[in-house]
């Protein structure tokens, strides 16, 4: 397949062409990666474990996080754009590394316990759990490896930026938000700790995507500029959990290529359970709201950023 490299977005006229055209680029380097690239053919063996990494990685999910960070990049006003975009979609496919293996994690039997992921049977279903949690522990070194070995022309000191960032969104985010997910899912729970919960094991690694291509973009970058888009992937991030528990109850297993209905069926306190679905959707908007008035303190170049929010909370699956 042809994949159009393209930094000038005002050659598309519908924006989701274009969000597709950058899902296809990382699926596109992410396929390379694990089944050409010549440095990675010593990660052929054993079979099994890479078999499981690629059936984890290399399976539809929606590339949601790496595109935001692909469009986050194309957003920023930079002279060196073609010097830095591959590093920039190096660090996407990192991002999608991690949330792959915490989709992993998350599916096993002594966390969610879901037999289904991506409309086919989770990592542990297909190749037993030993070989999916170490599956898991690969992808996550790999991610961090990739941003310190394959990236070409960003600095040492870009480099060790990316991997506090990644590393903090991981240990000070998605591990803890799991384990209050786990602790606190027989409980009646506040909308305050729903909302911790979302924002730890969903938002951190969003607001990840948002800070990491600035960090590529720019050899010093702004704190302000930072903190801005921190703000900004916190509140977007907090609104496609709160979708995302709409949807469960909204939709079908098919359309989500997940076990719908499975929060009621596990009485875990979600935001529809507490708001209701209309002001749990309502509660997403207004996230988007703030967030996009965050984005405008930024010196973006294009409404990239405006329309990826605004798709994501409309989003069916
Ligand atoms: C490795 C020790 C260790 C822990 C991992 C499991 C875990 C910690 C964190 C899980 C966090 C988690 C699963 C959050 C849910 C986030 C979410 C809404 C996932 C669905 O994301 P989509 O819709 O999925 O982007 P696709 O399949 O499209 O990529």
């Amino acid at each position: 397949m042809q994949i159009k490299e393209e930094f000038n977005i005002d050659t598309y006229t519908d924006i989701r062409n274009y969000l597709n055209d950058q899902k296809l680029l990382i699926d596109d380097h992410l396929t390379k990666l694990l089944t050409e690239d010549k440095n990675f053919t010593r990660f052929t063996q054993p079979e099994s474990l890479w078999n499981a990494v690629r059936y984890s990685v290399l399976n539809g999910g929606k590339r949601v996080r790496g595109v935001l960070c692909l469009a986050t990049f194309n957003s920023f006003i930079n002279n060196d754009k073609e010097k830095y975009f591959q590093d920039c979609l190096t660090t996407a496919c990192s991002i999608e590394l991690i949330h792959a293996m915490s989709l992993i994690h998350d599916d096993l039997p002594s966390m969610d316990n879901d037999d289904l992921r991506r409309g086919k049977p989770s990592c542990h279903k297909a190749f037993g759990e030993a070989t999916a949690i170490l599956a898991g522990d690969a992808m996550l070194t790999l991610a961090f490896y990739l941003i310190s070995n394959n990236t070409k022309n960003i600095s040492d000191s870009q480099k060790i930026k990316l991997i506090n960032i990644l590393s903090d969104a991981f240990h000070f985010g998605l591990v803890p938000g799991q384990i209050l997910d786990i602790e606190k899912s027989l409980e009646i729970i506040s909308l305050d700790e729903i909302k911790k919960i979302a924002k730890l094991k969903t938002a951190a690694l969003i607001k990840s995507a948002l800070l990491c291509p600035a960090v590529v973009s720019e050899e010093t970058i702004d704190q302000n500029v930072l903190k801005t888009l921190e703000s900004a992937g916190e509140k977007i991030g907090i609104a496609f959990q709160i979708i995302d528990d709409v949807l469960d109850v909204t939709s079908d297993t098919k359309t989500l290529g997940k076990t719908s209905g499975k929060d009621e069926k596990q009485k875990k306190s979600t935001f529809p359970k507490l708001l209701g679905l209309d002001n749990s959707k309502k509660m997403a908007q207004e996230l988007i709201v703030e967030a996009k008035g965050e984005l405008t303190k930024l010196p973006l170049k294009n409404s990239l950023l405006f329309s990826m929010a605004d798709i994501l909370v409309s989003r069916i699956n």
